[in-house]
């Protein structure tokens, strides 16, 4: 009998946040959070290298099987779940998402999440406070990179096709997170598509539901 699928990961986590976008956008049934079984993980102390190679999160656990890296579990749900194809159907189309879904995975978290988002989430700055040098530092990096999304975006309803696909279950959190930073306008000032395209986003049941 089929075993219930678990997100293994913390919520505010982006990539699990992309992994749950993709169940929802499918209607696949899932629990989700940082315990499973008699285990439970937390960062920074070692418990998820028990789940993942690299003691990353997320962890999708399926019928006994443990997978990790946030666009090839999207793809397996794609695959091995009935619900809208969250991928293109032509060969060419499929390689266009996949690219960007690993881009968006390496080169857009670094930016955005790794060197920017994290430090509001944890301040490294004295007293727990925000490094503002360091934010200061990362931030021209941030808006230059938002420049080339809002190109690649332009006018399309999703990030890569016509339809939601895992590009746009990637993106959307990391965006999200950065439009509710406080000084949001001065990051997204010079982007025309970006906004309107987030919010969009947010209206979908999915979105309601993992972004909240
Ligand atoms: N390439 C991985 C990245 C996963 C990743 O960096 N996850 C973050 C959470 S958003 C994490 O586990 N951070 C904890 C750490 O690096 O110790 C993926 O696509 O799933």
């Amino acid at each position: 009998m089929e075993k219930p699928l678990h997100i293994l990961g913390p919520q505010f986590s982006t990539f699990v946040r992309s992994v749950q976008l993709c169940c929802e956008e499918k209607g696949i049934s899932y629990t989700l959070g940082t315990t499973f079984g008699e285990q439970t993980v937390s960062f920074g102390d070692g418990s998820l290298f028990e789940f993942h190679p690299f003691g990353k999160a997320p962890v999708v656990i399926h019928n006994d099987r443990r997978l990790f890296e946030t666009a090839s579990i999207c793809r397996y749900l794609d695959t091995a779940f009935d619900g809208v194809d969250l991928q293109p159907g032509s060969a060419l189309e499929r390689a266009d998402v996949d690219q960007w879904a690993s881009g968006l995975s390496l080169y857009v978290d670094r930016v955005l999440v790794r060197s920017y988002l994290l430090e509001f989430a944890f301040p490294k700055g004295a007293d727990g406070n925000v490094n503002a040098a360091a934010v200061q530092a990362a931030e021209p990096e941030v808006i230059k990179l938002l420049g080339l999304l809002d190109k690649e975006l332009g006018a399309k309803p999703f990030f890569r096709t016509e339809h939601f696909t895992i590009a746009d279950a990637i993106l959307i959190p990391m965006l999200d997170y950065l439009e509710k930073l406080p000084h949001s306008a001065r990051l997204f000032a010079e982007q025309r598509y970006l906004l309107p395209y987030l919010n969009r986003i947010r209206q979908r049941p999915s979105a309601n539901v993992v972004l909240g």
